[in-house]
């Protein structure tokens, strides 16, 4: 049994709360419940996390080189300007998946650049909350091959 780390950047607190008609009235708790349950069915361990705070998730992803076999994230915002998200991701050996509820290419234009993609495994957008799922089923496999 492996472990996922499962991150989640600024504001995704406040899902299901606020801009429901973008997001869904899905909250962070059951986006949890369903990454536990995905993991469970792939044989794996999940630890979930979201920070408001770039350089915690900096730390998190330096601390999933040592305690995890992959990483997925949402990085919210920051997947548009963070360049130290970039690095980090770049410096650790374990794959990462980018995911988003929405799909940012349909939305508005500083939306369509992720500094996360080019150095992430594969990304997933535009599913909702089911894409978490779909992105511990794609690691999982990954980690088989
Ligand atoms: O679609 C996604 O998952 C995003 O990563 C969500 C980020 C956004 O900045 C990205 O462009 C795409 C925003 C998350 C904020 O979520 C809120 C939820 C409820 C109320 C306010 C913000």
């Amino acid at each position: 049994m492996a472990t996922v780390y499962v991150l989640n950047g600024p504001n995704l607190n406040l899902l299901g709360s606020r801009e429901t008609a973008v997001y869904g009235a899905t909250t962070l708790a059951d986006i949890e419940k369903l990454c536990m349950d995905a993991g469970q069915r792939n044989g794996h361990s999940v630890v979930f996390r979201q920070s408001n705070h770039e350089g915690e998730l900096v730390d998190w992803l330096q601390e999933a080189n040592t305690k995890a076999a992959g990483v997925v994230i949402n990085p919210g915002a920051y997947t548009h300007t963070s360049i130290a998200l970039h690095d980090a991701i770049r410096a650790i050996g374990v794959p990462v998946i980018e995911v988003h509820l929405s799909n940012i290419f349909a939305r508005e234009e500083f939306r369509h650049h992720s500094y996360v993609s080019p150095v992430a495994r594969g990304v997933l957008c535009g599913f909702g909350p089911k894409g978490y799922e779909l992105a511990i089923d794609g690691l999982a496999n990954a980690l088989k091959a």
